[in-house]
């Protein structure tokens, strides 16, 4: 049951900003970024493949597990805690969706205008020029049709720059919304976790919803302990949708 002060907020916000980590995607059955790894990349640490020094150092393991990863993500199908989300873009006046997950999973079930803030799992960048490039992915490293060098993926890795226009976004969205909702992210990769804080300094209401409560979950108004695809359809419901 949710607590009816939260739906109270969730019915007078004018700004809804919503945060979502790799959790939202479990249920989709997408290992989220800091369990281990299945299979093949059971020895392997994300956070060491998810930087330019490991693609640098060998792009062929990188590119692969990135490859491992869209493959996944290409059988998974969004659930209905993503459902829940597109859904409530039309039963409240404003919602901003800050997404820090790569794969593409809100687009697809409905939700529009998604900032995603660590990039996209299945744009190509050229590694050099850092333009788009549209590439086969067949076995190698594709390499950037305008220049020759190697091809990345197109999300943001350890030790790089948010996208401006994803920043500037999502940190004023943060700073004029009524609720913001933190939504299966452990709250450990900055600047993302930045944004629950910074919402809650400009006096929005901020509530978690994670089965595991967070580090930051103290410092917020509700720690919601459930499975954002029970959560949030709840959460809608409790609105008035169906
Ligand atoms: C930056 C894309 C500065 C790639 C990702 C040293 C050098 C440089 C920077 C740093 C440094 N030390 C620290 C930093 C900052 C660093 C950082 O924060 N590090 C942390 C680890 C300490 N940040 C950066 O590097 C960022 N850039 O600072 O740039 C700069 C400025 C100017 C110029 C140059 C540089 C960039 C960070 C982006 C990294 N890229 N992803 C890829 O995906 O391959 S981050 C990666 O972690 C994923 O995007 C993921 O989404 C994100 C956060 O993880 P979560 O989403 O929270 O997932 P996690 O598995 O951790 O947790 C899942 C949660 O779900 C759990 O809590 C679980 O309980 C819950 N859950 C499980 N099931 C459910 C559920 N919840 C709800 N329902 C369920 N069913």
């Amino acid at each position: 049951m949710l607590p009816e002060s939260l739906i109270a907020a969730l019915r007078g916000a004018q700004h809804v900003c919503v945060l979502t980590g790799a959790g939202v995607s479990a249920e989709s059955g997408i290992p989220t970024f800091r369990e281990a790894q299945t299979g093949l990349w059971e020895n392997y640490d994300p956070m060491d493949l998810a930087t330019p020094e490991a693609f640098l150092r060998d792009p062929e393991l990188v590119w692969r597990w990135y490859r491992w990863r869209r493959d996944l993500v290409a059988e998974a199908e969004p659930n209905p805690g993503h459902h829940a989300l597109a859904e409530l873009e039309g039963l409240v006046p404003e919602l901003t969706l800050v997404t820090q997950n790569v794969d593409g999973l809100h687009a697809r079930a409905g939700s529009s205008d998604v900032i995603e803030f660590h990039g996209n799992l299945f744009a190509t960048r050229c590694f050099v020029e850092g333009c788009i490039v549209e590439v086969a992915d067949d076995d190698g490293v594709p390499t950037c049709p305008g220049c020759g060098s190697p091809v990345r993926p197109g999300v943001v890795w350890f030790g790089e720059a948010i996208p401006a226009s994803a920043l500037d976004q999502s940190f004023a969205a943060a700073k004029d919304c009524d609720l913001f909702l933190s939504v299966g992210t452990s709250s450990l990769v900055y600047p993302a976790a930045g944004l629950a804080e910074l919402a809650k300094r400009h006096g929005a209401v901020v509530a978690e919803i994670n089965p595991n409560p967070t580090g930051l979950a103290a410092n917020f108004d509700h720690a919601i302990a459930g499975k954002a695809g029970e959560v949030l359809p709840d959460l809608v419901a409790g609105l008035g949708g169906d």
